[in-house]
């Protein structure tokens, strides 16, 4: 069974390569994504490092001059994608890249430990670090961008100003605030309801909201302290800051390994053990047993436990203490006979959806990171279990975008023929 997945993983990945980059998904997502080619890096490490090393060289070719990744690269004019370059319009920012556009937000940034996957899995070391060495400056110049810019309280932890920025586009937790917003009702066409059942999918509604922030960053040419200022939705994500200190982490090493870096390495500790305060004292919630998201209009952790509240575990961010009680409530609130792990919301809550999108369905990017932080931490059974559920998804279903979580519902929603579904599976098989 191993060699086959393997096998149709490989083809998933190559009908999805485009000579540079690779798309998530045909028709569905026809452009390059930040965090999925860094996973998709991932799986290419396996079997092609040349094409690994190209994914990122391309997304970091589109870096703009403050360090700032995209989270959509556009690459060419597909109109199968709503909203595109003209609604985004990433070069009102004065440093945006002139070569490519792109969009004027970040996804969650997971380069520093994709380099570290890619050394750890290379054959050839010394030809893997000389490649590690022309890219490592701009994913540092990445995270200096973040904690200048977007840690505006200087307490290691940095601020997303739209749910896009999460990667869990339409998590239950940002329904406290679309209420604050005044989004208009705008006219649009939708185009990921043509490609999937569109009950898979955000609403109207939601994606007025979504087009509402977008709108305010643009009056602001995307500034970053005006955003700060004026953007109705200014969270800080246990998730996104969870992979940037991840990714500290492995910068260091990485430095360390090629033997330079002292000044950044050295820059890099003080945000993170200040970033690691943080997390503990700021965003761990006692009474959850989880991680939760701050969101800095309101003033308060949003009370919502997902599949984000565990990524913590990959960083090891959490105390021996607090990893015990985030398994337990992983055991207890996902984790019982009649669920496969990990949904990506809880289980429990009357939001929680098993068909929608990021309200309830497993995702294999989110499994990968919570099956390698349980494994961080020693849980070897919960991690086994996690691995070993993901693995059986695909194997019953497919390579699809996300997969329901109840044993007596099987199923596969989204995307078909995904990228990451398939290149964390090449990964998770190894
Ligand atoms: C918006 C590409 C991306 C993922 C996100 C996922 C989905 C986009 C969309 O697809 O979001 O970025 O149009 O729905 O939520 O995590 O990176 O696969």
């Amino acid at each position: 069974m191993k060699e086959n997945l393997i096998k149709k993983a490989i083809e998933v990945l190559e009908n999805n390569w485009q000579g540079g980059f690779t798309i998530p998904a045909q028709g569905l997502y026809p452009f390059q994504w930040k965090w999925d080619s860094g996973f998709i890096a991932v799986g290419y490490a396996h079997y092609d490092m040349q094409k690994a090393i190209k994914e990122l060289e391309t997304l970091l070719d589109a870096q703009w001059d403050n360090g700032f990744i995209p989270h959509i690269v556009f690459h060419n004019d597909s109109d199968t994608y709503f909203p595109g370059p003209d609604f985004h319009q990433s070069r009102l920012h004065p440093k945006a890249s002139k070569k490519y556009r792109s969009t004027g937000m970040v996804q969650p940034p997971v380069l520093g430990f994709v380099l570290e996957r890619m050394y750890d899995v290379a054959e050839d070391k010394s030809t893997i670090l000389s490649h590690l060495d022309s890219l490592i400056d701009k994913v540092y110049d990445n995270h200096v961008y973040f904690y200048e810019n977007r840690d505006i309280h200087n307490e290691g932890l940095v601020y997303i100003y739209h749910n896009w920025e999460s990667g869990t586009d339409n998590s239950p937790m940002w329904d406290d605030i679309w209420p604050t917003m005044d989004s208009p009702d705008y006219e649009f066409e939708r185009r990921d309801t043509t490609h999937v059942d569109p009950s898979q999918r955000p609403t109207k509604r939601e994606y007025d909201h979504y087009l509402h922030i977008i709108e305010i960053a643009k009056q602001h040419g995307y500034d970053d302290a005006k955003i700060a200022e004026h953007s109705p939705f200014l969270v800080q994500d246990p998730l996104f800051n969870a992979m940037l200190l991840r990714s500290n982490e492995a910068l260091i090493r990485l430095y360390g390994l090629l033997n330079r870096g002292v000044d950044e390495i050295a820059y890099l500790r003080s945000k993170h053990s200040l970033g690691i305060d943080s997390m503990n004292t700021k965003l761990f919630d006692e009474n959850s047993g989880a991680y939760l998201h701050f969101d800095l209009r309101s003033n308060k952790l949003l009370p919502y436990i997902s599949s984000s509240s565990f990524a913590p575990l990959h960083a090891g961010i959490p105390t021996k203490e607090i990893a015990s009680k985030l398994v337990e409530t992983l055991t207890n609130k996902f984790g019982d006979k009649g669920k496969l792990l990990c949904a990506s919301f809880d289980p429990t809550h009357e939001k929680f959806n098993p068909k929608k999108y990021w309200r309830g369905p497993i995702w294999i990017n989110m499994n990968w990171i919570v099956f390698q932080g349980l494994k961080r931490y020693g849980f070897k059974d919960l991690a086994e279990r996690v691995r070993k559920d993901s693995i059986e998804l695909v194997a019953n279903h497919g390579f699809y975008e996300y997969f329901d979580c109840r044993k007596n519902h099987p199923n596969a929603y989204g995307g078909n023929n995904f990228s990451w579904t398939a290149a964390l599976l090449i990964d998770l098989l190894h």
